[in-house]
Formats: C-alpha cells, structure tokens, sequence
C-alpha cells in the first residue's frame, strides 16, 4: 500500500520561499524544502493496481499552465499547519482539484472533503498563526503536477513523484 496525494511541485521557488520563512519568527516545525509542495488532492492508502489504475485515468485529464500568487498566509488549526497561499486563483485550479479528486473517489481513495483550499504548508506543529505582515509575494508558475507517495522515514516523512503530467495550453 502506498499513501498518495496529487499536487504542484513548486521547484525553483521552493528556496526562495524556505528563505521568507526562515527570516521571520515563523510558528512550528519546518518543513524541509524537498517536502513543499501544493496539494491539488489527498487519496490515501492505495494498492498497487489502484495507483496504477488511477495512473491511467488521469492520463487524459486536461489542465493548461498556472500562475499562482502566493501573497497571504494562514494557519489550519486542526491541522496545526502554518501556510502561505493565494489570496485568489485561477479557476482552472479549482477544476483541477476537483477532477483529481473525482479520479480518486471512482478508485473509492480520498477522504470525502469536499473544500478546497490552495496553500503551502511551510510548518508543521504550529500552535498559532504566523504572523500576517510582511505580506508574502511569490508567483507559483506551475507547468506539471505529479502523484506522489508520501514515505515515513526514521527521519522524517519523503515525498517521491510517482508520476507527473504536464500542464499545457
Ligand atoms: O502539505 P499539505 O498539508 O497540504 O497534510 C498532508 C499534506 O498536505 C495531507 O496530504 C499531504 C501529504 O501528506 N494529508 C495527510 N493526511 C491527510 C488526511 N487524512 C491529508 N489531507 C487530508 N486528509
């Protein structure tokens, strides 16, 4: 079994955005710079045939390039996340998620949430919300999202790319 969730790598911008964070008084547990990532959708715990199946179907799924202003941050208090994300998005990013999802729930993956909200998470085990000001200003210039696997190791959790697909005009 494997725990995946699709999502935009986020590459180039990944050290810029670890430099933000590092230079404030920034809440929790940082996560390293391999792990960012904007989750587009989480399936779960899938068996091999599943996440091949699932590799299949989304083969055909259709998505043009995105640019996505990181320009707020916030904080998932169940969660205990701290992020940054977009004011505003695309709808094309809205689309996305939800056909993603929809290819996980036909495999019966996914935890049935039905929100979306685009963020990075860029700590874990916040107790508060980092702090509003300075306002972020990053642009996410996304032209792939990939499936990943999501790995626990004795140093932490890994996400390998499984898959990616390009997202073209
Ligand atoms: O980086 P974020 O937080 O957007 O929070 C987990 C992470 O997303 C999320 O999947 C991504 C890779 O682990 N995740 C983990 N377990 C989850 C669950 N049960 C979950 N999202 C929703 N439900």
């Amino acid at each position: 079994m494997a725990k995946l969730f699709f999502a935009l790598p986020v590459k180039e911008l990944a050290p810029e955005l670890i430099a933000w964070r590092d230079q404030l008084p920034w809440p929790g547990q940082p996560v390293p710079q391999a792990n960012l990532h904007l989750t587009l959708a989480f399936l779960g715990e899938a068996d091999e045939l599943t996440t091949r199946r699932l590799i299949a179907a989304v083969e055909r799924q259709h998505c043009p390039p995105l640019a996505i202003r990181l320009d707020e941050t916030g904080w998932f208090s169940r969660a205990k996340a701290a992020w940054i994300g977009p004011k505003e998005w695309p709808n094309e990013l809205n689309v996305l998620a939800r056909a993603l999802r929809r290819h996980g729930e036909k495999l019966r993956l996914g935890n049935g949430e039905q929100g979306y909200r685009p963020h990075v998470t860029l700590s874990r085990k916040a107790g508060e919300a980092p702090a509003p000001l300075p306002a972020p200003n990053f642009l996410l210039q996304a032209d792939e999202f990939c499936l990943y696997q999501s790995i626990s190791t004795p140093d932490g959790v890994r996400y390998e790319p499984l898959a990616c697909w390009p997202l073209r005009a």
